[in-house]
């Protein structure tokens, strides 16, 4: 029996030699140790053998198996060692490889040019604050005095949502809602949205941006408002940036005028863009606060004066970047955005 034993562990053992995965493992064991195999049958033939060498026999026989389990046990954790070195050679990230870039966004050039709107009134002192883009008829034209005859209050010119509801076509109706808070004096700046049923062309949009700014204290003078003005301009544009201020008519402010800057393409010599004036297309309207507007709000006209403008801030944008069409704005060209 030992004779037989020696020579099974010795084929096991050349056998095992040759064995490189899992599976040629599998098949040894069962070559060996399975119901048929090798070791099994000659534990079987124990039953032949004379009483007294019954013991011995099978001690042999179980000290073999021992032996090939472990070697096989062995066997199997050096294959599984050489497969995962082998993953992770084969898995190795090469971090030179070429892979899409990634391209991140950044706020539209409108976001920009109102951003950099409110921070400059911010310096001068101004709260910045937000408003509503749907607003009632009350405080977009009742509270700002204007006649139920006033053209803008049409449904030609506003988008009404119903009688008494509409999206804003200006942001004067801030003027009304802060001055209705009763906390003077009042220094504040509300940009965002507004929407009116114009045409479209280079300079109109139906969907536009508008800054309003509103001043509300003792003694609040016209050359209040032109300093607010030029500082502000010149802030945005630069120092040689000229004003020209040119009377106008707004129920809400009395006296009332609009306001162009120096043409940024010609810089005022007269050229095809400006039609040869050396202006700027107009950029805001403004002017001193009606007194009814304050006594509406529940303002002491006599003891308080006021001044208010709102300026079209994608104009601003086209002036500051010297762009000739609105559209340009809205248009979502990539190779227009990447340029900011
Ligand atoms: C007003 O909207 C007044 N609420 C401004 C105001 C405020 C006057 C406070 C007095 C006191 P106006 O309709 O002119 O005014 O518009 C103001 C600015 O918005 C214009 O100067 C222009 O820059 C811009 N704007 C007007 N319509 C459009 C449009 N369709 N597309 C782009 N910008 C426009």
């Amino acid at each position: 029996m030992e004779e037989k034993l020696n020579k099974v562990l010795e084929a096991f053992t050349k056998d095992l030699e040759g064995a490189n995965d899992l599976a040629e493992l599998e098949n040894l064991r069962i070559k060996y140790l399975g119901k048929k195999g090798e070791v099994t049958s000659l534990k079987k033939s124990i039953a032949k053998l004379p009483k007294e060498e019954k013991p011995k026999a099978g001690k042999l026989i179980n000290q073999t198996s021992s032996k090939i389990e472990e070697s096989l046990a062995k066997k199997n954790e050096e294959i599984k060692a050489i497969l995962l070195e082998k993953k992770v050679k084969e898995e190795t990230i090469d971090v030179t490889a070429h892979f899409d870039k990634y391209e991140s966004g950044h706020f539209a050039v409108i976001n920009q040019t109102m951003e950099e709107l409110e921070s400059i009134f911010q310096n001068m002192g101004f709260d910045v604050i937000e408003g509503p883009e749907v607003d009632t008829v009350k405080y977009v034209f009742d509270d700002l005095n204007s006649p139920k005859d006033h053209p803008a209050r049409s449904t030609s010119d506003t988008f009404y949502i119903n009688e008494d509801v509409l999206l804003r076509p200006h942001t004067s109706s801030m003027q009304i809602r802060v001055m209705k808070e009763g906390k003077l004096p009042i220094r504040m700046v509300s940009a965002g949205r507004v929407f009116r049923n114009d045409e479209v062309d280079q300079t109109h949009s139906p969907m536009f941006h508008q800054l309003e700014c509103l001043v509300v204290d003792e003694k609040v003078s016209m050359a209040n408002l032109k300093a607010t003005l030029e500082t502000f301009i010149k802030e945005m544009f630069g120092e040689d940036m000229n004003l020209r201020y040119r009377p106008h008519h707004f129920p809400f402010t009395e006296p009332s005028l609009e306001v162009d800057v120096t043409c940024p393409v010609c810089k005022g010599e007269g050229c095809s863009s400006c039609g040869n004036t050396g202006w700027s297309m107009e950029l805001l309207g403004g002017g001193m606060v009606h007194p009814k507007v304050l006594e509406a709000c529940g303002i002491d006209s006599e003891k308080y004066t006021g001044f208010a403008f709102g300026l079209g801030v994608d104009r601003i944008a086209m002036v500051k970047y010297g762009l000739d069409d609105i559209r340009l704005l809205y248009d979502n060209d990539k190779r227009f955005i990447e340029q900011f």
